[in-house]
């Protein structure tokens, strides 16, 4: 099998820099083998996280969510690996916290606060068309 090293983007949700989880979701990133490319912690204008939740505009959480992303800094990580988009959501665990498989990010360490928004610790692109357009936001 050929090898495939991709770039995601990650990020640290207010959720996890306020709650001081950075290095602990760092270390797993890292134990995993993944390469830390590029790193910032920012308060992003409104308009980057518009763009960057554009698929979601129009549904019920999307003003809630751009509202929970500006309520603090982010650290926004450019990693990169073998497979690493799909291996860093498998890594992240699903949406909702309350239900992600133990061992995962947002499963051991994800609440559910009982808001309008799952506030869940981390984002990371989906896809390779999702890498590229985020890494373009975030980073260029
Ligand atoms: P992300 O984009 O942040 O990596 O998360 P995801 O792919 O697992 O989930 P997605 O469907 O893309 O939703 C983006 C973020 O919106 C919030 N959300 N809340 N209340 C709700 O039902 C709800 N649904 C989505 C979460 O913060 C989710 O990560
Ligand atoms: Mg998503």
């Amino acid at each position: 099998m050929s090898t495939q090293i991709e770039e995601t983007l990650v990020l640290v949700k207010p959720d996890g820099v306020a709650r001081n989880l950075s290095g602990e979701i760092l270390r797993r990133i890292e134990a995993k083998g993944y390469s830390l490319v590029d790193v910032k912690l920012v308060e992003p204008e409104r308009s980057l996280l518009v763009q960057h939740y554009a698929e979601h505009e129009g549904k019920p959480f999307f003003e809630p969510l751009v509202e929970f992303m500006e309520s603090g800094a982010i650290l926004a990580l450019r990693i990169a690996g073998e497979r690493v988009i799909e291996g860093f959501r498998a890594l992240a665990g699903t949406t909702d916290p309350t239900t992600a498989a133990p061992g995962t990010i947002r499963g051991d360490l994800g609440r559910d606060w009982g808001g309008k928004v799952q506030q869940n610790l981390v984002h990371g692109s989906d896809s390779p068309e999702s890498a590229a357009r985020e890494l373009a936001l975030w980073f260029d």
